[in-house]
């Protein structure tokens, strides 16, 4: 990736069509730093808002307040907006479940569908302020529990189905919600999976629970707790039609969502209404070259936050077709992306690099089965793509047409922070590029020294945007410390970047004890506390190690307790029932000892080069017993 030089410009016919060009974005991005507030007021007033604001910024550091004293609604201004301003007849949500049912919803519907949501969960008692845990599959059901929470001012949790029954009680009991909103069952890689039965055994361990309403995906056999549960097809199909969305402050919080840090407990990231809306629908629209007439297909479950921001919020504010598919890319078998492209027409398709390395492997043959020429522009996101998988992408996916967007940005961001804008700028494999509107980034050093060209350093945000978290939920003071208080005045993103002299930026990765498998965050300490809670598991250590596919796998060095043996089946089937499957370690390196420094402190950076294959390199005289490395690295995994 040092050595790429590859530039490639977006075509002339794409350039041509583009809703923004290189001026364009010049322009507007110097206007967003030299005159924010009317920037800013600019792009909010193209929104509906119940009650103006006073103030574009009240920045109170680390606090910032967006549009201050404003009312809104996110909900309202994708639905009832859009349906005021004549898009009732267009598509909004067109699904499409693994097993092939297709259901399509126009902007009217959906509105319909949401005020029935909307009424059904203020006849469950849910008020405004009040959290609701979501942990469904991707069918329509989870985007119109989103926006029915957000009408009402209800706080949405939402846990990607993917997860534990304890990861799911520990998110739900964090945000002490009253209500769970889940279904039967969901359908992965042709099987059922049973949330029904993760959220039984969750509300056992989260007495905050009042209510658990179900949507049924699967075959509605789900015991039932009377008094406790309730059919969503029962509570919504008996609601009325109408309801008018609640006046929100624009600082109401509008979801809170988990995410791994580098300590074991999972932070509740917490966005809010005014400046997340803002933030979504601005750069969902400049960086995507929306169109009407556009089917724009992000593929990530609404479990992480690229499924907020962009397949629910950010499209649907814009006005957007939508389309959502619930299943695993190779199910039937690895041309299912491409059968989805080619049967609903889509024209933007915005994945992960994990999914694409996967694509490649499978090779160009199944691709050119399909017809892929309704695509016209490509987006990546979750982690750093290699340039080979971004080259193709652009020409086994783009068929050297369609320009691709690498978007850097995190589930604390809310929205896009980098990129290059498709018909804007030339892209340069493996680089992020520049920052969108308002953002003001630089690379520092640990004590803060701003660095120059191409000098490796972490990725720092100099001044607050409307998207950014307000905290973390339930405990400021981890916020403060996290992101303001590692290096002074500036957000502290946590990955290490470099930027060119043209001014792009490349992300080469995590700076901390994060490691992102398949586009998802772990904390290395939460999948240890999970290696750790087995009995036969004395110590552990977690590293990631360089995967092909998913860019980072899971490597466990555990130290058993004396007199047990590590049993490397029952250990991975014990770390997806406290986490998730997600976690699960690639290789387990059960060791006597690990290298550990006189004061107690493992020294992972040993453990990464022994995972990597690498020669152990670095100054191990810190260790208490350096011949620990020489064993561990004789040692084969299992
Ligand atoms: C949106 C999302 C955030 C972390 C982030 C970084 C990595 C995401 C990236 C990227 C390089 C990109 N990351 N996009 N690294 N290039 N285009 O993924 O949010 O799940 O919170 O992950 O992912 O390390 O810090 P989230």
């Amino acid at each position: 990736m040092l050595h790429e030089t590859r530039v490639i410009p977006p075509s002339a016919e794409f350039a041509a069509r583009a809703n923004l060009s290189r001026e364009d974005y010049e322009r507007l991005y110097r206007r967003s730093l030299d005159e924010p507030d009317q920037f800013w007021t600019e792009v909010a007033g193209e929104l509906a808002w119940m009650k103006p604001w006073e103030q574009v910024l009240d920045w109170q550091e680390p606090h910032a307040r967006w549009f201050v004293g404003g009312q809104t609604n996110v909900a309202y201004n994708a639905l009832d907006r859009n349906v005021a301003r004549g898009l009732g007849d267009r598509r909004a949500i067109v699904w499409e479940g693994e097993d092939g049912e297709v259901r399509t919803f126009t902007y009217a519907e959906l509105l319909r569908e949401v005020k029935k949501a909307a009424n059904a969960l203020e006849a469950l008692g849910v008020q405004a302020g009040d959290r609701v845990t979501l942990y469904l599959p991707l069918i329509p059901e989870a985007a119109i529990a989103m926006l029915a929470c957000a009408r009402i001012g209800a706080t949405h949790s939402v846990v990607f189905g993917g997860f534990s029954v304890s990861a799911l009680a520990d998110r739900i009991r964090d945000a002490e919600s009253r209500l769970l909103i889940t279904a039967d069952a969901g359908y992965r890689r042709g099987a059922l999976v049973n949330l029904k039965a993760n959220a039984d055994e969750a509300a056992a361990l989260a007495p905050c629970l009042e209510n658990i309403l179900v949507v049924c995906r699967a075959n509605c056999d789900a015991p039932m707790q009377p008094g406790r549960d309730v059919w969503w097809h029962d509570a919504v199909g008996a609601a009325g039609e109408e309801h008018e969305a609640a006046a929100l402050d624009s600082e109401h919080p509008l979801f809170v969502l988990y995410t791994s840090g580098s300590t074991g407990k999972p932070k509740g990231i917490v966005h809010t209404t005014g400046g997340y809306m803002v933030g979504t629908y601005l750069t969902t629209q400049s960086v995507f070259d929306l169109k009407p007439g556009d089917v724009y297909w992000c593929t990530a479950d609404v479990g992480w936050v690229t499924g907020h921001s962009y397949s629910v919020y950010g499209p649907l504010l814009n006005g957007a077709t939508v389309l959502m598919y619930e299943g695993a890319p190779n199910q039937p078998d690895w041309g299912r992306y491409w059968d989805l492209v080619q049967k609903h027409g889509v024209t933007i398709l915005y994945t992960a690099p994990t999914a694409i390395r996967s694509f490649m492997r499978q090779g160009d043959e199944l691709p050119a089965r399909y017809d892929l020429s309704s695509l016209r522009l490509l987006g990546s996101v979750g982690e750093p793509i290699n340039p080979e998988a971004w080259m193709w992408y652009w020409r086994v996916i783009g068929g050297e047409r369609c320009p691709v967007v690498d978007t850097w940005w995190q589930t604390e961001t809310g929205s896009i922070m980098l990129t290059t804008l498709p018909g804007a700028f030339a892209a340069k494999p493996g680089s992020a590029g520049l920052p969108m509107f308002g953002v003001d980034v630089a690379i520092m050093t640990r004590d803060g020294q701003e660095l120059g060209p191409d000098e490796g350093g972490l990725l720092v945000v100099k001044r607050p945007w409307p998207s950014m978290l307000r905290t973390v939920y339930g405990d400021d003071a981890r916020y403060r410390k996290t992101y303001w208080g590692e290096i002074p005045h500036v957000y502290f993103a946590g990955d290490g970047a470099r930027r060119d002299a043209d001014g792009y930026v490349t992300v080469v990765g995590r700076v901390d004890d994060v490691l992102n498998v398949s586009g998802h965050r772990l904390g290395t300490m939460e999948i240890e506390s999970a290696l750790v809670s087995h009995p036969s598991v004395a110590e552990a250590a977690v590293v990631g190690k360089p995967d092909a596919v998913k860019g980072e796998g899971v490597v466990a060095f555990v130290l058993p307790q004396l007199g047990q043996s590590v049993d490397p089946a029952a250990l991975r089937a014990h770390v997806s029932r406290e986490i998730g499957a997600l976690a699960r370690p690639d290789a387990i390196i059960v060791a006597d000892a690990l290298p550990k420094t006189r004061s107690g402190k493992i020294m992972r950076r040993f453990l990464r080069q022994i995972a990597a294959g690498q020669e152990v390199q670095g100054d191990t005289s810190t260790l208490e017993d350096p011949s620990v490395l020489v064993r561990l690295a004789a040692t084969p995994a299992v």
